[in-house]
């Protein structure tokens, strides 16, 4: 990460105080209470609950683009190691289109670090109603400070005709944070098809279509973990350095199998976009180079509309 806030590394060096007086008088069980605090821990955390309206003849029911102000973290001085999004009812059970409610998107944001791409507050981490699981591999972990404030953009639809009330669930593995922690950071880079102003677009009727975004990378690292989203009708998302001429990663959509991503119309909704994972890396970053998002969609006899094609890499700088 280029900037450590002085309060942040100050709060972080305070925290562990114990552990490095511990290791200078006792090295063995030290080392021992470090283990234990990098020993991997889970955590659920639930956003909610959100009633979504119900759908009419003619149009789904939608809480459109809500922001929520420093939600919940599963923890703080920790790294993340993976996370698993979900769209759930009270009593836990999936909610997904087969019964109504569609996680359309959600984004997290952290209001203390700047977005590497678009500037603005970092983001951090998504999911759309896919719901996809990203496991970063061992070693490597996002960096929750003190200091993070996190916010929520969610956009919840509802494709059944009675209002439904749902809440955004995520599932964090994290390890806690010492001195003498080895897990590397990781810097989230988002790549957007749509651009910064606005991530989507509209693709044409009877004609497949791609959509492809560049930008130059300010950073220098190793690429260690991609996930990816596309809409309804999309076939795949890509990046790649264009600088080198290596594809980084690759996602697939897959779409209409599972029968909970198949609403009472038979309308189909994407249900998963396998993530990229690479150890020790995906590929190497250098500042300067082009990196390249291209998302494709399929011909189909209608436009589709507010599409989107999105990948989110996290990268280990060094
Ligand atoms: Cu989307």
């Amino acid at each position: 990460m280029s900037i450590t806030k002085p309060v942040r590394t100050l709060a972080f060096a305070a925290g562990t105080a114990g552990a490095l007086a511990g290791a200078l008088l006792a090295p063995a069980t030290a080392a021992a209470s470090a283990q234990a605090a990098a020993a991997p821990q889970t955590k659920t955390v639930r956003y909610g609950p959100f009633t979504i309206p119900a759908a009419t003849s003619t149009e789904h029911g939608e809480l459109p683009n809500q922001v929520r102000l420093n939600v919940e973290k599963p923890c703080t001085n920790c790294y993340i190691t993976g996370f698993a999004p979900n769209l759930v009812y009270a009593d836990g059970t999936r909610a997904n289109i087969n019964t109504g409610p569609m996680l359309h998107h959600v984004v997290f944001f952290n209001s203390a670090q700047r977005d590497v791409v678009c500037g603005g507050p970092r983001r951090i981490m998504s999911s759309g109603n896919e719901r996809v699981k990203s496991a970063f591999p061992a070693g490597y972990g996002l960096k929750v400070g003190s200091g993070d404030r996190w916010t929520m953009l969610y956009d919840l639809m509802n494709h059944g005709h009675e209002e439904k009330t749902v809440y955004i669930e995520y599932t964090f593995t994290y390890e806690r944070a010492s001195l003498l922690s080895r897990t590397r950071p990781v810097t989230p880079i988002w790549m957007d098809a749509g651009g910064c102003a606005d991530s989507s677009w509209d693709t044409p009727e009877g004609q497949p279509s791609e959509r492809s975004r560049t930008w130059t990378s300010t950073i220098s690292g190793n690429l260690v973990h991609m996930r990816a989203h596309l809409h309804h009708g999309g076939i795949d998302v890509r990046t790649a350095n264009t600088t080198t001429g290596q594809e980084l990663c690759r996602s697939a959509a897959v779409e209409g199998v599972d029968p909970e991503f198949i609403d009472h119309h038979g309308n189909t909704e994407v249900s998963d976009m396998p993530p990229c994972t690479g150890s020790p890396s995906l590929g190497r970053i250098n500042r300067g180079d082009t990196l390249q998002i291209t998302a494709r969609y399929k011909a189909t006899d209608h436009a589709h509309h507010g599409v989107m094609g999105i990948m989110t890499g996290y990268v280990h700088e060094s």
